[in-house]
C-alpha cells in the first residue's frame, strides 16, 4: 500500500516512520525546511532519532515538497495542527489548506483520513465539502475516515504501534480498508460506528484529562490553605483499586498541543447546538490560573527577603512537561512573562531548551550554575528527572537568597531554604 502523510510534525513524522516499516510512504509538508532536513537524514522530532529515519529514508520513506505524491498514494493521512485562535475558538486553517491541496490530487479509490484532534463534525462539515470540490463524491468515488492521533510525546513505553487506534469511516468499505491499513502496523485497532464517534472519542479523552487536572489544581489550592500536602493525600487516595481513583497531579498550569486546546473545540461546538460547556470552560480557567498562583507564591516568598523590583528569579524547566524539549503552550513561559511584567529580572535553566520566545522577546537559557548565581528564588516549573538529583547545597552557595518555589513536588522539603510548593504545606 502506498501512503501519503500530509503534515510531518510530532504526529506525522512518527506515523510516517511507523508505516514505512511495512509500506511505501511519501511524507509531504508545506515547510520546505522540514523536507530538506529529512532528506539530509536529520529528524527534528524528539521521538524519532536520525537512525530511525536513516533506516527507511529513500527506501520506504520519501520526503516530498511536491504534492503530486498524493495522487500516487492509495491512502492520504492528514496530520496538521488544530490550534485555537485568540478568542479560544477552533482554528482549522491548516486542516482547510491541507484539504485544498489534497483535492487537487484526489482520485477514485483514494482513502482520505484525518488524524488531527478536532470537534465532532469537522470531517463531514469541513473536510468532505472541500475534497468534493474536486468533482468526486465522498463515499462513492473516494473513501473518508477519521482516526485520532494518540501520540504521547516523550513516552517510550506507549508507542504508535502499541497504542490502540480508533477508526471511524464514511462507509463500511472505507472502514474495512482503513482498519486493514492501521492493523498492518498497529497492534490494536478499534473500529467505531462512524466518523463523529471517532472524533468524539479523542476530544472526550482529552477533556477527561483537562477536567481532572483542573480538579486536582483546585484541590491543591484549598489544601495549601488548610496546611495539607496534596501530594501525600494523592498517594493515599491512589492506594484504592485503580478503577475508582485515577490520580492527576497539580502543577503550575497545563501546556502542550492538546490539553489546553482540545476542550475549547468541544465548548465551541456545544454553543452551536445551544449548550454552555460550563464545567469544561471552568476547568480551562482553573488551569489557566495556575501560573498566576505560582507568581503570587513567588512574590510572597520574595517580599520576606528582598524588594520585588531588586529581585532576580531563576526558572528551572520551561517545557510543557518533563523530560522533553517541547515548549508549546508551556505554563512556565507564561510564568516567565508574568514575572517580567512585574519588572523582576528572570533567567531560566532547562537542559532541553536552548532558547524560548516570549512576549518580551527571545530569552536564551543559562547553564545551571550561571542561572542560580546571585538569584533570590529558584522556581522548579517542570519536574525534569535531572532536577531531582541536583546538589542543593551547591545551589544554596550560589544564590543570593535561598528561596525555592516548587511547582511539581520535585523536592519534599529542603534544609536551609525558604520553601513553598504547589499543593504543599507552606509555612
Ligand atoms: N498535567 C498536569 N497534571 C497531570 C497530567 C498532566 O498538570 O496529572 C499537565 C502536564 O504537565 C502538561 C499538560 O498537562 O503541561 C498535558 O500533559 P499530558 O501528559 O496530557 O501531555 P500531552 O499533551 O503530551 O498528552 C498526550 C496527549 N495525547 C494526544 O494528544 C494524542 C494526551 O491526550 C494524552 O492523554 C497523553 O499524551 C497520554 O498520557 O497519553
Amino acid at each position: 500500500m502506498d501512503i501519503c502523510i500530509v503534515g510531518l510534525g510530532y504526529v506525522g513524522l512518527p506515523l510516517s516512520i511507523t508505516f514505512a516499516q511495512a509500506h511505501s510512504v511519501y511524507g509531504y509538508d508545506v515547510q520546505e525546511e522540514k523536507i530538506s532536513l529529512l532528506k539530509k537524514g536529520h529528524s527534528y522530532v524528539e521521538d524519532i532519532s536520525d537512525s530511525d529515519l536513516a533506516a527507511v529514508l529513500d527506501t520506504s520513506f520519501f520526503p516530498a515538497t511536491d504534492p503530486s505524491c498524493i495522487e500516487q498514494s492509495e491512502f492520504v493521512i492528514i496530520c496538521v495542527p488544530t490550534p485555537l485562535d485568540e478568542k479560544k475558538c477552533p482554528n482549522l486553517q491548516f486542516v482547510k489548506s491541507a484539504c485544498e491541496t489534497v483535492k487537487d490530487y484526489i482520485r477514485r479509490s483514494h482513502i482520505i483520513i484525518l488524524e488531527s484532534t478536532t470537534y465532532p463534525g469537522t470531517t463531514e462539515e469541513v473536510v468532505i465539502p472541500i475534497l468534493e470540490k474536486s468533482g468526486l463524491k465522498a463515499g462513492k468515488d473516494f473513501g473518508v475516515a477519521y482516526s485520532p492521533e494518540r501520540i504521547d510525546p516523550g513516552n517510550s513505553q506507549y508507542t504508535i504501534k502499541n497504542t490502540p487506534k480508533v477508526v471511524g469511516a464514511l462507509t463500511e468499505r472505507d472502514l474495512q480498508r482503513s482498519v486493514t491499513l492501521y492493523s498492518s502496523v498497529i497492534d490494536t485497532v478499534v473500529p467505531v460506528k462512524d466518523i463523529k464517534t471517532a472524533e468524539a472519542s479523542k476530544i472526550l479523552e482529552n477533556i477527561f484529562r483537562a477536567v481532572n487536572i483542573a480538579l486536582i489544581n483546585e484541590i491543591a489550592l484549598i489544601f495549601e490553605s488548610l496546611g495539607i500536602d496534596v501530594w501525600e493525600a494523592l498517594k493515599a487516595a491512589s492506594s484504592k483499586k485503580p478503577s475508582t481513583f485515577m490520580p492527576h497531579y497539580p502543577g503550575i498550569g497545563v501546556g502542550g498541543h492538546c490539553i489546553p486546546v482540545d476542550p475549547y473545540y468541544l465548548a465551541w461546538k456545544a454553543k452551536e447546538v445551544g449548550h454552555l460547556a460550563r464545567l469544561i470552560e471552568l476547568s480551562g480557567e482553573i488551569n489557566d490560573y495556575m501560573p498566576l498562583h505560582t507568581l503570587y507564591m513567588i512574590l510572597n516568598k520574595l517580599k520576606e527577603k528582598r524588594k520585588i523590583e531588586d529581585a532576580k528569579v531563576a526558572v528551572f524547566g520551561v517545557t510543557y512537561k518533563k523530560d522533553i524539549s517541547d515548549v508549546r503552550e508551556s505554563p512556565a513561559v507564561t510564568l516567565i512573562e508574568l514575572l517580567k511584567d512585574y519588572g523582576i529580572e528572570v533567567v531560566y535553566h532547562d537542559p532541553h531548551v536552548f532558547k524560548i520566545a516570549t512576549k518580551h522577546g527571545v530569552i536564551k537559557g543559562l547553564p545551571l550554575e550561571e542561572a542560580a548565581k546571585d538569584c533570590d528564588c529558584i522556581v522548579f516549573a517542570v519536574d525534569h528527572t535531572v532536577f531531582k538529583t541536583l546538589d542543593l547545597s551547591r545551589l544554596q552557595s550560589l544564590m543570593r537568597t535561598p528561596i525555592i518555589v516548587d511547582g511539581k513536588n520535585v523536592f519534599d522539603f529542603v534544609e536551609g531554604f525558604s520553601y513553598a510548593g504547589i499543593g504543599k504545606v507552606n509555612l
